[in-house]
């Protein structure tokens, strides 16, 4: 996570919890991650908390790991697994989620039957360092007014501060590392974003 609270990623993620997150996607990357065996159970510890909070669990990259252990979903890059062999892998039911750059990855994720897109990085992020350029928020508006029933995530760089302009754009939500894992106070570092959530779209 490249935070002050890599050291307990579980009460981080707890924390989060608390705050209000309405998603959790697991992101075992770096040269610290863990393999195999640690990280299945790893990633139950997370899942575990994630169903006492009633938040959909979601696995990146590792499809294989999201269906052994059941997870609600997958989200995959555009190098990654093909959108449509994961969709045909986890079945019809199961949250899928694509990153995408342009307009027509977006159209084929909506195709491949993704539920939602995450785009960006909106803003300068320290937290992937193979980060594609900074994208601003343009093509989150010219997706979602070319696709306006599937869901946008914002993600790069977002913060309580400067997350308006990305749900202005359209996005259906924001999908955060730093602002919340290296916050001081994970919890409350949480409920300030959840409160310009609220703000822009309205509902719990
Ligand atoms: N994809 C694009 S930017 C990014 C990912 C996974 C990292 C987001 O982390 P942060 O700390 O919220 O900028
Ligand atoms: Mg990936």
């Amino acid at each position: 996570m490249g935070s002050v609270n890599a050291d307990n990623p579980l009460s981080v993620l707890e924390d989060a919890l608390k705050g209000g997150i309405t998603c959790f996607q697991l992101r075992e990357k770096g040269i610290k991650a863990l393999q195999g065996n640690e990280k299945k159970a790893f990633a139950q510890s997370c899942q575990r908390l994630c169903a006492q909070y009633g938040v959909p669990f979601i696995v990146n990259d590792d499809v294989e790991l999201a269906i052994e252990i059941k997870a609600d979903g997958v989200h995959v890059g555009q190098d990654d697994a093909c959108a449509v062999e994961v969709r045909k892998k986890i079945g019809p039911t199961k949250i899928l989620g694509v990153s995408v750059h342009t307009v027509e990855e977006a159209k084929a994720a909506k195709i491949a039957g993704a539920d939602y897109i995450g785009m960006g990085p909106v803003y300068a992020t320290v937290s992937k360092m193979d980060a594609k350029p900074v994208a601003g928020t343009k093509m989150i508006q010219e997706v979602s007014g070319l696709y306006p029933d599937l869901p946008i995530m914002g993600i790069g760089g977002i913060t309580a501060t400067n997350a308006g302009p990305v749900f202005q754009a359209g996005a259906s939500g924001i999908s955060v590392i730093s602002a919340i894992a290296a916050a001081k106070d994970v919890e409350n570092a949480t409920l300030e974003l959840k409160g310009v959530f609220l703000q822009w779209k309205g509902k719990s």
